[in-house]
């Protein structure tokens, strides 16, 4: 088959004609940029022997701070080398191009904005900003260099606390405001698009539900076949960086 002729001409249309258009996105829109996913293709990320769902947890907070920044630090050096690709982009020129475009995200790694977009509903976060424990304030860490080694954990400059990194990790409840848009958004949409992710975290994956409930026609992209699949009313097979410019809105 034409690689072309993946995507039908009726959603190509479908998605053209779109008043309200909702994108959930997760780790397999940056994937080829060169950012690890955490799951898929059979394996989980594993980090000095600790299961990604241990290392990102709220309990690792209070067990072992130091270890969480050791892993945070890590993740930040590689994605500072790291472009957005071919999916961001054209996400980002589809919010131009859209009268109604929200795009809520799982990646915490800033390559949505990177890309132009300009409002990104961060659902879980951002690597880039560190919060205080005590009074909640946050900083960027965006200046931070390699060379010398940075205060960890960072020390607040309003009230002297420690600082975390400002994600959300397994157990801790995402930024209320963030999660109303998105789930608003994704409401009143007439196409939804869900890209690049597994869709087992909650309550990000439950926004696709929301759609699919709300009316909305749904439209996975994923070379795999992912817990929702099923809810989907099509699955494009392939990878969000080939298969969205080819939408040509
Ligand atoms: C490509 C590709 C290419 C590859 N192109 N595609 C309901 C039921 C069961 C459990 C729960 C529930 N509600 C809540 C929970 C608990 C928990 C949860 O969901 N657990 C399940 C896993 C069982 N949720 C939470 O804890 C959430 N908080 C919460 O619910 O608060 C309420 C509460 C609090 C306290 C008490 C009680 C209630 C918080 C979840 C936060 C998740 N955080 C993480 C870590 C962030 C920091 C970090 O980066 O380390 O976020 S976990 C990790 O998974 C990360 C991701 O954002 C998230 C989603 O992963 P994603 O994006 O889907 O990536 P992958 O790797 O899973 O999938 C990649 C996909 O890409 C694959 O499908 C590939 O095929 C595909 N792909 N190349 C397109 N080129
Ligand atoms: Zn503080």
């Amino acid at each position: 088959m034409a690689k072309e002729s993946l995507i039908r001409e009726s959603t190509v249309e479908r998605v053209r004609s779109a008043k309200n258009v909702f994108a959930l996105t997760g780790a397999g829109v940056s994937a080829e940029s060169g950012v690890p996913t955490f799951r898929g293709g059979g394996g989980a990320t594993v980090w000095k022997g600790m299961p990604f769902d241990v290392i990102s947890s709220a309990q690792m907070v209070e067990r072992d701070l130091a270890a969480v920044w050791e892993w945070f630090d890590y993740r930040r050096g590689v994605l500072r080398e790291l472009k957005p690709n071919a999916a961001h982009t054209t996400l980002a020129e589809w919010e131009e191009k859209f009268n109604d475009f929200t795009l809520a995200t799982q990646n915490i790694d800033g390559l949505h904005a990177a890309a132009g977009l300009k409002d990104v509903l961060e659902l879980h976060g951002t690597i880039w900003q560190a919060r205080c424990l005590a009074c909640d304030r946050s900083k960027s860490l965006r200046d931070e260099r390699g060379g010398e080694q940075p205060q960890r954990p960072p020390v607040c400059g309003t009230c002297g606390g420690e600082m975390r990194p400002d994600v959300v990790l397994f157990g801790e409840m995402l930024p209320a405001n963030v999660l109303e848009r998105a789930a608003e958004a994704a409401e009143r949409c007439d196409v939804c698009f869900v890209i690049g992710t597994s869709g087992v975290v909650y309550p990000a994956a439950g926004l696709a539900e929301i759609a699919k409930r709300a009316g909305a026609y749904v439209i996975e992209i994923n070379p795999e076949r992912t817990a929702l699949s099923d809810l989907c009313d099509e699955t494009i097979k392939g990878q969000a960086g080939e298969i969205l410019p080819r939408f040509q809105i």
